[in-house]
């Protein structure tokens, strides 16, 4: 049991923090309004999809600046209305008789204080409770159904507001995310508690989510299962169905909560005293000392060369690579085994917005020159939650490129293809930024209260 006690003192507290979540959120859109001179900010949760020349829709997933506000991802056609004027946002909620479907998903119990709840039948009804102001509302939302002005839609001041604010994550935001991170432990162990067993990358699949008590769909993004080579595969998403004779395994995978997502690797070996094993320990200590160099005011950029430096010295201890991880860096070496960045900003985007971010009015901390692809730039905030994610993998399109390259040499190759039947390492944890300068690490804590 965690701190809550029972799950009835669990959902109290949740929903406490939700209405103070809401309260904080509406004061800081009064001030986007404000700064943008609109009346009012109409947010959408979507339109449900239809397939091309079929009766059927894709699974829908509410839009994230709406599940910023309401944890309703499953719900589509509902407008969430912050206005100058008002006390409280309004939440529309669509209300027509619906025979195919299942009730569409209801805000939790004790969710509806601080919020006024209005019924709406159609977009012209809608409309009617909405500003009259020539320009006064600003939308976003995917598709355009209240047909508003082109500057009044998605509007680029106003969605650079939001995702300045968004980088400071209130206590409710951070609670789900702690939460998704705890509903995702015994799935992570399920997971590989069938991989030990011999399960097929489906099969574990299917333990991760029966463990999670989730739908694939449910998901905050597909789950990476990657059994021996595959682990190298970064977005391992066609999972085998076949066993295969287990050596290594990587889980990519997260859970869901109230449209938050938690965001887990994990990297196993088979054999417990093998040295891919001791790679993964090396890799363990490594990703633990990159989440300590976090903190209010890192940089990024920064802590990214510094992943790349560490992933580079644990190639040069199992004499994979002959020369210092200094050389290999400047040469830009590493980044064969190491093809992406460190983290990420976690919240209702897995891969939240914002994080390039240099002020409210939209201008962009200029990306690394070596690092151009890199998604986070900006110094780290309090508040904020962030991914720290290093990997090292054995991706043989890379290593043949190296392989016939001039630097063929710094590389001991028979090292190299003894590694290649394992895939590779990630090791990823969501660490929140305190205030108070505290590193909280919502994933290790999360493993440490639950029992195997
Ligand atoms: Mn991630």
């Amino acid at each position: 049991m965690n701190q809550y006690e029972t799950p009835e003192k669990k959902a109290v507290s949740i929903a406490k923090l939700y209405t103070q979540h809401l309260g904080e959120k509406f004061s800081r859109f009064q001030s986007i309004l404000e700064e943008t001179g609109f009346d009012e900010i109409v947010i959408g949760s979507g339109e449900s999809k239809m397939q091309f020349a079929d009766d059927m829709a894709y699974p829908f997933k509410a839009n994230p600046y709406f599940r910023e506000w309401l944890p309703l991802a499953k719900r589509a056609g509902c407008y969430l209305q912050i206005s100058a004027a008002a006390a409280v946002p309004r939440l529309f909620l669509l209300n027509v008789e619906d025979i195919w479907h299942t009730a569409p998903e209801a805000l939790p119990a004790g969710f509806d204080q601080g919020l006024e709840i209005v019924e709406y039948a159609s977009i012209k009804e809608l409309k009617t409770h909405l500003s009259k102001t020539e320009g006064g509302i600003a939308f976003i939302n995917e598709t355009n159904e209240l047909g508003l002005a082109a500057d009044c839609w998605n509007s680029k001041a106003v969605t650079d507001q939001i995702d300045f604010q968004r980088r400071a994550k209130t206590p409710y935001e951070q609670e789900c995310v702690r939460e998704a991170n705890r509903q995702a432990v015994p799935a992570h162990r399920a997971a590989y508690q069938a991989f030990m067993a011999g399960a097929s990358e489906l099969e574990i699949a299917a333990a991760y989510l029966a463990a999670c008590n989730q739908s694939e769909n449910e998901m905050p993004y597909a789950i990476i299962a990657g059994v021996n080579e595959h682990a190298a595969v970064l977005h391992h998403h066609n999972l085998f169905k076949q066993p295969q004779t287990p050596r290594s395994f990587l889980i990519d995978a997260g859970v869901a909560v109230n449209g938050y997502a938690s965001d887990i690797t994990r990297t196993y070996a088979f054999e417990p005293g093998s040295e891919f094993a001791e790679m993964i320990r090396m890799m363990d200590t490594v990703q633990l000392e990159l989440v300590a160099a976090g903190g209010i005011g890192k940089c990024p950029i920064e802590l990214n060369v510094l992943s790349q430096l560490k992933v580079a010295e644990v190639l040069r201890q199992f004499d994979v690579l002959k020369v210092s991880a200094e050389e290999a860096f400047d040469a830009d070496l590493s980044a064969a085994f190491y093809p992406h960045g460190l983290g990420h900003h976690l919240g209702s985007n897995v891969h939240d917005r914002g994080s390039n971010l240099a002020n409210a009015q939209g201008d962009k901390v200029p990306a690394s020159e070596k690092y151009p692809k890199l998604r986070s730039s900006a110094p780290m905030v309090a508040n904020q939650i962030h991914t720290v994610e290093p990997g090292l993998y054995f991706i043989p399109a890379l290593l043949e490129k190296l392989r016939a390259g001039k630097h063929a040499a710094k590389f001991n190759w028979s090292r190299v293809d003894k590694f290649i039947p394992y895939g590779g390492i990630r090791i990823e944890d969501n660490i929140v930024v305190h205030g108070d300068g505290r590193l909280e690490n919502l994933t290790r804590d999360a493993f440490a209260a639950s029992a195997f």
